[in-house]
């Protein structure tokens, strides 16, 4: 059970109403009656702007599969633009959509053939600019994916690139003579699979790419490169979108003298040898490039951000991304999303390391996206899943960070793979079935409500079939059932906009050596109450002894706010709180 103490919730403070900003606004014009809206804004509204990225909350969008306006089975702009009340609605400040540019669709999207236009699967360019100024009347932002390592082979750059040897556009990919006839320049592979050079007879030479063959790479030696990238950019800025999320950027670069990367024991799921991507991945002159699309991010109002895509190994790698806070603002943190089990160990240590990092820079977590199999069933037991769903919401969502939601991880959509051969889509599941299945069971359509294709599209046949599990975990049903995975997520995502120590408070970590529960403390000094989060990470109950005085809590227990299951009056004593399996407690403490 959840319990929210509607006392506490319908405390409508200055601050609330300004945390709350004109989205929730429209939606509760009572609210806009008790305190004027435009008497209270200005002050605290600049400084909401100058820092909106670090308490948004960004919902990633994948367009194939959110919403079909169209009856085509898949889904496009205008079904975006359909569904922003309920994104509003549920909390939403930011939204990124993966790629929707013209694009052959060899990996789906991140194969791009025009950087600046819409691909008319999706819409056009008016229905995108409909969606930006749609998604701004709800105070929702629109950040845009950034392709920038590699372009479709179907892309005209390509097309002359490989014309000639002495076309002007050659030197924007990466062209070599290979080492012998039949051998490649090096043995460099490709993310999936085999050699990352492909022969091209036209001109007798090779190019390189680090994912498909159909995904050249480009040449970021060239300015010309660089400026043709940038202005794309500019043109989406123009657009009024808040920024991008950069896709593979750790790739740009490879070792001009081709040298070969080091072997491993063993092989992949491939068939190759396994090797370290030495040369080819997180050269430093990615940071020379980081820094000039800040700056062009920054040629423009209104605190535009960048997202990287960078699966850092490591924090020092990871804080690098920030530059001195003229890179990356945030950096997706891959070690947080794949840890892979319920470890408060694991978890602590990790947002201990991303909260001390050394560049000051904003946390940016997340655990599922469209790479990755969904948090329903990665992190859950198999028996649990719907109480284990709740605490990794409350796990994204109560740290000192700006999370990243994926679609559908509000009702507790789970990865469904296909169940054939013949129905896969994606190109990865293709060639590596049945040991690799592909992205397809993290990519299904929306899950809305009980009606045909669960209110995804009205048309005979979806992209990817309707999951089973849309009967039971759909908006339309959950909604009802204040028990549900997505009741829980609206009420904590309510609570972020109207506790300013959830977006703003420091980030304390209680009982350390805990090895089962994790607990934290969020906190602003004089300002407002602090709140305390308890995520139970076992099968067992769990009893902890706090002693809160050094923190400056003065009361002997906590006032819930949230809690799944709802827990009993003597539970939240703080020198015997005890937690039940599972359980997440988010309650005040003064
Ligand atoms: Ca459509
Ligand atoms: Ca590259």
């Amino acid at each position: 059970m959840i319990t929210i103490f509607s006392k506490r919730m319908s405390r409508v403070s200055v601050f609330a109403l300004l945390a709350l900003g004109l989205c929730r606004a429209l939606l509760f014009p009572l609210v806009q009656q008790t305190v004027s809206a435009t008497s209270v804004r200005p002050t605290v509204q600049q400084n909401l702007d100058d820092l909106w990225w670090k308490h948004a909350v960004i919902y990633e969008i994948y367009p194939r599969s959110f919403q079909d306006s169209n009856g085509d089975g898949v889904g496009d702009l205008n079904g975006i633009t359909s569904r922003l009340d309920y994104l509003c609605d549920l909390g939403i400040d930011a939204i990124w959509i993966t790629p929707m540019y013209p694009s052959p669709l060899v990996d789906f999207g991140y194969d791009v053939s025009d950087y600046t236009a819409i691909d008319p699967l999706y819409g056009t360019l008016e229905d995108f600019d409909t969606l930006v100024s749609e998604a701004k009347k709800r105070d929702i932002r629109v950040i845009m994916d950034s392709v920038p390592n590699h372009t479709a082979d179907q892309h005209p750059w390509f097309t002359e690139s490989r014309s000639s040897r002495t076309n002007p556009k050659r030197d924007w990919y990466i062209w070599r003579d290979g080492k012998g006839p039949g051998q490649p320049p090096n043995n460099w592979q490709s993310w999936f699979g085999h050699s990352a050079w492909q022969f091209d007879p036209a001109t007798n030479q090779y190019y390189y790419h680090h994912f498909y063959k159909e995904q050249p790479d480009l040449n970021w030696r060239n300015p010309k490169v660089r400026k043709a990238m940038y202005d794309a950019m500019r043109f989406w800025f123009k657009r009024g979108v808040a920024g991008f999320r950069l896709d593979a950027v750790s790739r740009l670069f490879e070792d001009p003298n081709l040298h070969d990367d080091p072997i491993l024991a063993g092989q992949n799921a491939y068939g190759d040898p396994n090797i370290v991507h030495k040369y080819t991945d997180n050269l430093p002159e990615v940071h020379e490039v980081l820094r000039e699309m800040r700056r062009v991010a920054g040629e423009f109002p209104g605190d535009r951000v960048l997202i990287s895509e960078a699966d850092e190994p490591n924090i020092t790698e990871l804080t690098k991304m920030y530059g001195r806070n003229d890179e990356i603002q945030l950096p997706m943190d891959f070690q947080m999303a794949d840890v892979n089990k319920l470890s408060a160990p694991d978890f602590r240590r990790l947002l201990d390391e991303v909260e001390n990092n050394t560049a000051a820079g904003q946390p940016h977590y997340f655990f599922s996206n469209h790479d990755q199999a969904r948090q329903w069933d990665r992190y859950g037991d198999g028996v649990h899943n719907d109480e284990i769903a709740k605490l990794m919401a409350a796990l994204l969502l109560t740290p000192r960070a700006t999370p990243l939601m994926y679609y559908g991880e509000e009702v507790g959509m789970r990865t469904t793979p296909p169940a054939r051969k013949a129905d896969v889509q994606d190109p990865i599941g293709k060639i590596g079935w049945p040991t690799e299945k592909g992205r397809d069971g993290e990519r299904t359509p929306m899950q809305w409500d009980k009606t045909k294709n669960a209110g995804f599209s009205s048309g005979e046949r979806t992209w990817l079939p309707v999951p089973p599990s849309a009967a039971e975990y759909n908006v339309e049903s959950e909604s009802h059932d204040q028990n549900s995975i997505f009741s829980f997520y609206k009420k904590v995502l309510a609570l972020r906009k109207t506790e300013p120590a959830l977006q703003y408070g420091s980030y304390v970590e209680l009982d350390r050596d805990n090895p089962f529960v994790l607990s934290v403390l969020r906190k602003i000094d004089g300002k407002g109450d602090s709140i305390l989060v308890v995520l139970n990470m076992s099968a067992m109950p769990h009893t902890i002894k706090f002693d809160l005085a050094s923190n400056g809590i003065k009361e002997s227990f906590a006032k819930p706010l949230i809690a799944a299951p709802q827990l009993g009056p003597d539970a939240t004593v703080l020198a015997h709180f005890t937690i039940p399996a599972f359980g997440v407690f988010i309650g005040a403490v003064d």
